[in-house]
């Protein structure tokens, strides 16, 4: 099965999209699977999905990663029952609102910043510890190519991945002299509910997003985020920016019609 057959992966943001994407991409290599969302519910749902698989057991938890000390718990949880994960995938994220900053939403940002840059980092200081102790164990986070190049009215929502590229690299440092590696993976388009949850629930808008070009897929993305966790431990594929085919920058796209 491979290298991540037995291995532990954390997915945070696994009730949907890419992050569910992962879960099941990871099941199939045989890995167990702690899977982090505020919608338990839907976590129950993919474990059950997933625990066919005797090999494979899932662990899930409702966690809202802007909420500190119910991440330090849960993380704390996992510790406790001798849990480390070997693979820390930061999916959990957002955007809320396209808008010029002039015009923009206080509250849109502070969802945002608090889940896209904080929770990274509360989740990312809880476990961390656990997995130097343990001596293993590699963070992904999942940026964007929004955190590579700015788009007209991305504003907060690029500096959330402008951030998250400067703290997957500034990890990458701060871990020297140990044996854990961080990397990201930045995609483009990918058709999952990203768009419905920007446009607060306007799905007509959220399709309008990937009209007239085939976008990626939440699998493509796992595919990659699996690929990065396969390294061997002498290798780190450190970033990976991922397009579908047709988009040529963060806001060129060659769209039919
Ligand atoms: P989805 O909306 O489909 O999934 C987002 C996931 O994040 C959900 O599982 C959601 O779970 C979780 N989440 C959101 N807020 C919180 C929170 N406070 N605490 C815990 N979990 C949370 O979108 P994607 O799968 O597309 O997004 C996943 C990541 O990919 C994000 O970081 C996004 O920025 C990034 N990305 C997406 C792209 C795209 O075009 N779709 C392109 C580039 C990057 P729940 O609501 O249950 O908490
Ligand atoms: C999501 C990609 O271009 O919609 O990070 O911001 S984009």
């Amino acid at each position: 099965m491979g290298r991540l057959e037995g291995s532990t992966v954390l997915v945070t943001g696994a009730s949907s999209g890419i992050g569910a994407a992962c879960a099941r991409r990871f099941a199939a290599s045989g890995a167990r699977l702690v899977l982090w969302a505020r919608r338990e519910e839907r976590l129950r749902t993919l474990a059950a999905e997933l625990g066919d698989d005797p090999g494979s057991p899932v662990r899930v938890a409702g966690v809202d990663v802007r909420d500190r000390a119910a991440v330090e718990a849960s993380a704390g949880a996992l510790a406790r029952d001798g849990v480390v994960p070997d693979v820390l995938v930061n999916n959990a994220g957002l955007a809320a609102g396209l808008d010029p900053l002039q015009e923009g939403d206080p509250e849109d940002w502070d969802r945002m910043i608090d889940t896209n840059l904080k929770g990274l980092l509360y989740v990312s200081r809880a476990l961390l510890p656990h997995m130097l102790e343990a001596g293993r164990g590699h963070v992904i986070n999942v940026g964007s190519t929004a955190g590579h190049q700015v788009y007209p009215r991305g504003n907060v929502y690029n500096a959330t991945k402008f951030g998250v590229r400067a703290l997957t690299e500034g990890l990458n440092l701060d871990l020297a002299g140990t044996p854990l590696r961080a990397s990201s993976v930045d995609p483009g388009f990918v058709e999952t509910e990203f768009s419905v949850v920007r446009f607060h629930g306007d799905e007509e808008r959220a399709d309008a997003v990937y009209e007239g070009f085939r976008p990626l897929a939440a699998d493509d993305v796992a595919e990659a985020i699996h690929y990065v966790a396969s390294a061997p431990e002498h290798v780190n594929v450190f970033q990976i920016i991922l397009l579908p085919a047709a988009q040529r920058n963060a806001y060129v796209v060659d769209r039919a019609g």
